[in-house]
């Protein structure tokens, strides 16, 4: 017995070395200890052993043991640390290999023009509103003046969901300010920009979903310069310091008095090209002091407070800053069209 377990410790320790990996190690493992192991057949041999022989073979059974666990335990770390070696030789990189070009995308026009309205009205301290697409034509048409049997509501201008015209595509962004006014402590400054729905044929210049960005302002001694001294200053970080505006009389139902806004042609300076279509001017917003009656609605005192208000569209902002002729190439999305921005 003393021969075989000599035998078993020099095999048993020879093939650990060899192992070549964890896996193979560990099936060495059970072929010499484990429970059908040759080491375990061995010790139970014992019991056939003189009990004067026993001690002394026992005592060795446990060295061969000890000794084997120690090798196996050595041999385990060492060839985990050569496959941890390995990995990393695999893993290496050639930072000398030309790298895959990075294909980017466009921002699309419509998005340049907004993203800088904002960034315009954040820097003098609005705050931007989002809000849902479909709305009830209270808060559209009632909040806002525009009573029953107003042209605005009806249905052939109007995208409605039911035969009692109630809900409704929003056709502007006001319902946005008409909750701010509701729901936010007073002053307000806000702009809500969005996608409205109006029953409008495709055309160069129509569409019937569009961009808008709303915008209000309301305080206590809110006045006519106001609006012309903020929008003014919109205008000359869009089109440069000095760029002149002038403003027409117009009408709106939710505002009183309304205006339109239009900037000096940057293209002639005034003098007349086809750009403004020879009127030296371009049209550019609708704005006017926010109606009595839209104020009291929401509970706010027109004695006391004041408000002015403004609604330009996205879309003919962006054709004539980039020079787009036809509005159905900014629904597009062709990419050959995109890439040029
Ligand atoms: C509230 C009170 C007043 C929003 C305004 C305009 C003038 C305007 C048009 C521009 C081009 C719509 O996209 S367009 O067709 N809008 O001219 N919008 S004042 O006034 C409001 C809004 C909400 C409670």
């Amino acid at each position: 017995m003393k021969e075989q377990l000599a035998a078993i410790r020099q095999q048993a320790l020879a093939a650990f070395e060899a192992a070549a990996d964890t896996a193979a190690l560990d099936a060495l493992r059970v072929q010499y200890l484990g429970k059908k192991g040759e080491l375990t057949a061995l010790l139970k041999q014992m019991g056939g052993l003189s009990p004067e022989e026993r001690p002394a073979m026992g005592q060795l059974a446990n060295e061969v043991r000890a000794a084997l666990e120690q090798a196996l335990e050595q041999r385990g770390k060492e060839l985990e640390a050569l496959a941890l070696e390995q990995r990393l030789k695999d893993e290496t990189l050639d930072i000398t290999v030309p790298g895959k070009q990075v294909k980017l995308g466009h921002r699309h026009p419509m998005y340049i023009a907004l993203d800088e309205f904002k960034a315009i009205f954040i820097g003098m301290g609005f705050t931007v509103l989002d809000g849902p697409e479909v709305e009830l034509a209270e808060l559209n048409f009632d909040r806002l003046n525009a009573e029953e049997g107003h042209p605005s509501r009806d249905w052939s201008d109007t995208f409605y969901f039911d035969k009692d015209s109630r809900v409704m595509l929003r056709s502007q962004t006001s319902p946005m300010q008409v909750r701010a006014m509701d729901t936010m402590p007073l002053p307000i400054r806000i702009i809500a920009p969005g996608r409205v729905y109006r029953k409008d044929e495709v055309d160069a210049t129509h569409s019937p979903m569009f961009h808008q960005v709303e915008g209000m302002v309301i305080d206590k001694g809110v006045t006519m310069a106001d609006l012309k001294g903020t929008l003014n200053t919109v205008v000359e970080q869009l089109y440069g310091k000095g760029t002149k505006t002038r403003f027409r009389p117009h009408h709106f139902p939710f505002t009183e008095p309304s205006c339109e806004m239009d900037v000096q042609c940057h293209k002639c300076g005034g003098v007349g090209c086809p750009t403004c279509k020879g009127e030296g001017w371009i049209e550019l917003l609708g704005a006017g002091m926010i109606h009595p009656k839209v104020l009291k609605m929401s509970g706010i005192d027109p004695e006391v407070y004041s408000g002015w208000a403004f609604g330009i569209g996205l879309e003919r902002t962006a054709m004539r800053r980039f020079k787009i002729a036809d509005l159905r190439l900014i629904f597009e999305n062709d990419v050959r069209f995109l890439e040029q921005f």
